[in-house]
């Protein structure tokens, strides 16, 4: 197993929803969905960014301590820029330097199952790529200008990144295809004119046991993070009234690197199809607020701010035995800051019937 060491910055003022710490905690448990063990980890605040991520007196502290606990891997909690990358390659030898992006890229990969999972996430993989690739060639470029620097290092990354475009003209081609095959079947769903519900929400929130639970639907759902890259979608018949077919998504996080947005925004972008969002938060996790603002902000910048929602307030069975009296206050905010809350419990079955009552009724209201 690749034992790796947790970096992250601090910038002053900058305006994260995420405090260091916590962000690190989460950026422990997307290395360990790519199968990493947490060897330790390490904050610095800094009064600006730097073209070493971290300070220049901190990369031999974090050498140090990589030694002490035998990591061969340092992940930085941000994308690195090229330069940030390659200086700190350099400064750490023989340590492999990988950032939130590449991480996160590599969870998606292991995740993706479907075609268009797959054709999204090696999309994404090679928008990330092309801005890097000048780097890799870099102790070429640096011997300057004038005769004799305009050999093969720069021809090879001509060549590496005409590779690089024409796979992602490939790939964005081959998406749309697999796309337009999918709309063909939403339109026929359209002119069975029923409706749609998706749920949408933080990664590890519960949506795909929401959906299993819901509809008998065999959706992997575990505790890794991204468990879900392709959209599924069931029917469910309630007991009584209308049936309705309910969709599920990827899962967003904080820091969502835009190569993965951009990649997925077409998915994303379907939601505003459906005729109501299911918002499912994890009500006992610590930063549920945040996660919840996190979604709100991305659904916002898809425009999808004025999409009827209901929001699920999933794992309710934690907070009867977890410290309930601190998480009391975040939930009873989220429960009246947000008009239509529903408290459930994807595992126990608690509130699912409101749930469905909650969402037959907005359905009512906005198709009728
Ligand atoms: N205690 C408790 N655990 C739950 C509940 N709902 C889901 N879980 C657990 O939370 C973990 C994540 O559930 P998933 O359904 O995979 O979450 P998801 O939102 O689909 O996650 P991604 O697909 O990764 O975005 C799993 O271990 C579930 O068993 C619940 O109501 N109570
Ligand atoms: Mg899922």
């Amino acid at each position: 197993m690749e034992r790796a060491v947790l970096v992250a910055v601090s910038i002053r003022g900058d305006d994260s929803t995420l405090s260091p710490d916590e962000s690190l905690e989460e950026l422990g448990e997307l290395a360990r969905s790519a199968g990493a063990r947490v060897a330790g980890s390490l904050v610095q605040r800094l009064p600006r960014a730097t073209h070493t991520y971290v300070g220049k007196g901190k990369i031999n502290e974090i050498m140090r301590l990589c030694e002490e606990r035998r990591a061969t891997t340092v992940i930085c909690d941000d994308e690195l820029t090229p330069t940030q990358q390659r200086n700190l390659e350099n400064g750490l030898e023989d340590i492999k330097v990988i950032d939130r992006t590449a991480l996160i890229l590599d969870v998606f990969a292991r995740r993706a199952q479907t075609k268009e999972g797959r054709l999204q996430v090696d999309l994404a993989q090679n928008e990330y790529l092309l801005p890097r690739l000048a780097g890799q060639w870099s102790h070429l470029e640096r011997l300057g200008g004038g005769i004799g620097t305009r050999g093969p290092g720069e021809t090879q990354i001509e060549t590496d990144r005409r590779l690089v475009r024409n796979r992602i003209t490939k790939l964005r081609k081959d998406l749309d295809d697999v796309r337009r095959h999918r709309g063909l079947y939403q339109a026929r769903r359209q002119e069975n004119m029923i409706s749609v519900v998706s749920l949408v929400g933080y990664t590890n929130s519960g949506k795909s046991t929401l959906l299993n639970r819901l509809t008998g639907a065999g959706v992997i759902a575990e505790s890794r993070m991204f468990s879900t890259l392709d959209p599924v979608t069931r029917k469910v018949v309630p007991e009584s009234g209308r049936e309705f077919l309910l969709t599920d998504t990827v899962g967003l996080i904080q820091k969502l690197p835009p190569p993965v947005v951009a990649a997925f925004r077409a998915t994303l972008e379907e939601l505003s199809e459906s005729a109501l969002m299911v918002h499912v938060v994890d009500v006992a996790h610590a930063n549920a607020a945040e996660q919840a603002q996190v979604v709100d902000r991305t659904l916002s910048d898809l425009g999808l701010a004025d999409k009827p929602r209901i929001l699920a307030l999933n794992k309710s069975d934690l907070l009867e035995t977890d410290a309930e009296v601190e998480l009391g206050g975040t939930v009873s905010r989220l429960l009246t800051e947000q008009g239509n809350a529903v408290m459930v419990s994807a595992l126990s079955g608690r509130g699912l019937g409101d749930l469905l009552e909650a969402i037959e009724a907005k359905l009512e209201a906005t198709t009728a």
